[in-house]
């Protein structure tokens, strides 16, 4: 069992869709197969699907999507929770997993809200807290008030799926490309100006386009799913191997270069940052089930790989 995330071996399926809040994961729910629309209230987790609420805020749901096994996980936000999310769930699912992000945003580019970004990237913007320091503590070393790191990218079939469905549900016009920054804070490494702080911000977007000219969206967790699916090892398939689960799954060593998880993500944009225009709770509405359902599209079309049928009974 994962001390956070509160699940067991066989609760979680091998495609999962990740989001912040535990109400989208319940709207995007009602998308699964078998669920009594009509007899399931709203923010009621539909009683014919696994689902477990752990005591640290992680929201699991486990179901069917036409057919193929899929969870949803609410994970809150930031980027330790993606850490504890990614490495308890990779830590209970045998075999390879493919794992999107549908979150929420603030567009730095023509994207408007209610628009969806889907990035081929992400890089890590982090407050460099030892540029606040005190004068007296101060080093030439201190640096720039924020670190931004390299660029990781998204899977590239699943990113180029989901721009494919997102399209089909929401219209060309409406979806966007570029990368993603990964901020550590809402508000200082986002650029917002708080008088209550001293966060040497102000010149922040200008550094983030110098960085990477197609920055297109900030919010707070993409990087860090982009970054583990890079650095995740081939463990997990050798165990599935050895366990016999796996028939076509190569030698070890071949096994152990893969990495065994796949992402990729998107997000839909609640806050406009030149314009300062923010989504309406009717737009959300709108916007959100098409962008699950395009994202459960696509999790369920990307071949897992050669060990495909090994979970076909997991998540009944
Ligand atoms: C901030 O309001 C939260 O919204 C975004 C950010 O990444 C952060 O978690 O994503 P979610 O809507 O998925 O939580
Ligand atoms: N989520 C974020 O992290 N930032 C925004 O501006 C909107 C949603």
């Amino acid at each position: 069992m994962s001390i956070h995330v509160g699940v067991k071996r066989g609760e979680l399926a091998n495609r999962v869709l990740t989001v912040g809040d535990p109400a989208r994961a319940i709207v995007l729910s009602r998308s699964l197969d078998g669920v009594d629309l009509e007899n399931t209230p709203p923010k009621t987790v539909p009683s014919n699907l696994f689902s477990y609420a752990s005591h640290r805020g992680f929201l699991t749901i486990t179901g069917r999507y036409k057919g193929v096994p899929v969870s949803i996980v609410a994970i809150g936000m930031g980027v330790s929770m993606m850490d504890f999310f990614v490495r308890e769930c990779r830590a209970v699912v045998d075999g390879p997993m493919i794992i999107i992000r549908l979150g929420s945003c603030g567009s730095v580019s023509e994207a408007a809200v209610g628009d969806i970004s889907v990035p081929s990237g992400a890089y890590l913007v982090q407050r460099n807290v030892d540029y606040f320091a005190p004068l007296e503590d101060a080093t030439a070393t201190s640096g720039k008030p924020y670190h931004l790191s390299k660029v990781f990218e998204a899977d590239h079939e699943i990113t180029q799926t989901l721009v494919k469905n997102m399209s089909s549900k929401l219209g060309t016009g409406h979806v966007w490309s570029g990368i993603n920054a990964t901020a550590d804070s809402f508000y200082s490494s986002q650029g917002r100006q708080d008088q209550n702080f001293v966060d040497a911000n102000e010149e922040l977007f200008t550094e983030l386009i110098r960085h990477e000219p197609n920055t297109s969206t900030l919010e707070m967790e993409t990087f860090v799913l982009f970054h583990l699916a890079k650095t995740s090892t081939g463990a997990p398939l050798v165990r599935a191997a050895l366990d016999g689960q796996v028939q076509n799954g190569g030698s070890v060593e071949a096994l152990l270069k893969k990495n065994s998880i796949r992402a990729g993500a998107c997000m839909m944009v609640f806050a406009q940052r030149h314009t300062n225009a923010f989504i309406t709770k009717e737009d959300v509405a709108r916007v959100e089930p098409l962008a699950g359902k395009a994202v459960f599209d696509s999790l369920v079309e990307v071949h897992l790989g050669a060990d495909e049928d090994l979970h076909s009974t997991q998540g009944s």
